[in-house]
């Protein structure tokens, strides 16, 4: 087992928490800058409250066995309970929302062996059907490999059953080195418009040492758009032509938004189009981000509603930045992990509400989108045992919340929850 597993995560979270409030204290307090208003009060970036209602988690498949779990998908057309499950490790297993005492899993894919999983935030971070699945039998993956440190995003060949993987077929689409084994994002999903989004962190370390962040021509720091059924300028991909950049030279074409510090979940609000992400900050605030065409969310100038350190314009030019929709300052969370919009006809009181959650609190949060802002975030519910990794839509739109309990080391169970309404 990697060294790194010996430090729970919960715990290097706290600690880091504590670091981080203990070196924030340390650097110069950081003054608004001149071209910006000082940050916006609670009542001026927010609608008043939406009362929303609390919420309720149910356990799932108490008996399954389960490595790191960090997300749970259902393929497109699926109109029964299979789920596939993926572990962080580099598995992705089946399972049926109707077996709920189930267990045992069918492994659909393993690639252990060519997943590094040694860094905490390294592995298997996520995968996605193509949506015309199963006519398009193929799945995308986005995992950290070692030999060099790096991301990959790849194609695999689903088998006609729909329900293994090749893990023989794999066609690498992308790379991006990483200098460090932390902030490597990342979510890769499909649009309603049929284009693959993939979210990037910064690189890793910390304050974004090689400023990633503002460098249009690196894919750290950035929400990507591709376009998987094609190939152009000898990419494994195409550019999608509405793409942000594609006329300027000055970015790479790939990039859809920019300036994010590390999108861990991101998500389509099935209903609206709407992409949104939870943008884990440094040491002071966590976000919550509506991702737009070409927009700059900020990083490494900004954090949260907040200059981060001295804003840093380049060359001159006023440069500018998307604020968040939403922050949660340390007391509150120590690293949000995106969700959805909830869907669920059978949870009318949640219609609209976007859940998301922090890791290392186990806390869910909730706010409506009202124009251009959100309502007040409100606290739903606290699972404080749980480290809480990714939410899941099937596609009935019920949702689901996956953690670790009890700590982050392999040995501790992963488990997974369906969201409810509090009686
Ligand atoms: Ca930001």
């Amino acid at each position: 087992m990697p060294s790194s597993r010996i430090l729970p995560r919960c715990f290097a979270l706290i600690l880091g928490a504590v670091l981080g409030s203990a070196a924030a204290a340390q650097e110069p307090a950081a003054a608004p800058p001149a071209s910006r208003a000082v940050a916006p009060s609670r009542e001026e970036r927010y609608a008043p409250a939406a009362n929303i209602a609390k919420v309720s988690l149910e356990r799932v498949f108490p008996n399954l066995k389960l490595v790191r779990p960090i997300q749970m998908l259902q393929a497109p057309g699926e109109a029964g309970g299979i789920v596939f499950i993926v572990e962080q490790p580099g598995r992705v297993l089946l399972a049926d929302l109707t077996q709920d005492s189930a267990t045992e899993t069918t492994v659909a894919l393993d690639i252990r062996e060519r997943v590094n999983d040694s860094g905490n935030e390294e592995g298997l971070l996520s995968i996605a059907f193509h949506p015309d699945f199963p006519k398009r039998r193929e799945l995308y993956i986005y995992y950290t490999a070692a030999e060099p440190r790096r991301s990959i995003l790849s194609r695999f060949a689903v088998g006609a059953d729909g329900r293994t993987v090749d893990p023989s077929s794999e066609e690498i689409l992308l790379t991006q080195s990483q200098p460090y084994s932390n902030h490597n994002g990342g979510t890769c999903l499909f649009g309603p418009d049929g284009f693959l989004y993939l979210s990037l962190g910064d690189g890793g370390a910390a304050n974004d040492p090689h400023g990633n962040g503002q460098n249009p021509q690196t894919f750290l720091s950035k929400v990507l758009r591709i376009d998987v059924n094609g190939n152009s300028s000898g990419k494994a991909y195409a550019i999608p032509k509405d793409n942000p950049f594609v006329s300027d030279a000055s970015y790479l074409p790939e990039i859809w938004a920019t300036g994010t510090r590390n999108i861990w979940r991101m998500q389509f609000d099935r209903k609206t189009g709407d992409l949104w992400a939870g943008d884990v900050g440094q040491n002071r605030y966590e976000e919550i981000d509506l991702v737009k065409k070409g927009a700059n969310y900020g990083w490494n100038a900004r954090e949260g509603f907040h200059a981060f350190g001295r804003e840093r314009p380049s060359d001159g030019a006023a440069v500018v930045f998307t604020e968040p929709l939403i922050e949660h300052p340390r007391r509150e969370g120590v690293s949000i992990t995106g969700g959805f919009v909830c869907r669920d006809p059978k949870l009318p009181s949640l219609e609209g509400v976007y859940l998301y959650a922090d890791f290392g609190y186990g806390t869910i949060w909730g706010a409506r989108l009202m124009g251009e802002k959100c309502t007040k975030p409100e606290l739903l519910s606290k699972h404080p045992s749980t480290l809480l990794t990714s939410f899941a839509e099937m596609n009935d739109a019920s949702l689901y919340v996956i953690g670790f309990d009890g700590g982050q080391e392999q040995r501790n169970p992963g488990s997974i929850w369906k969201i409810a309404v509090h009686p």
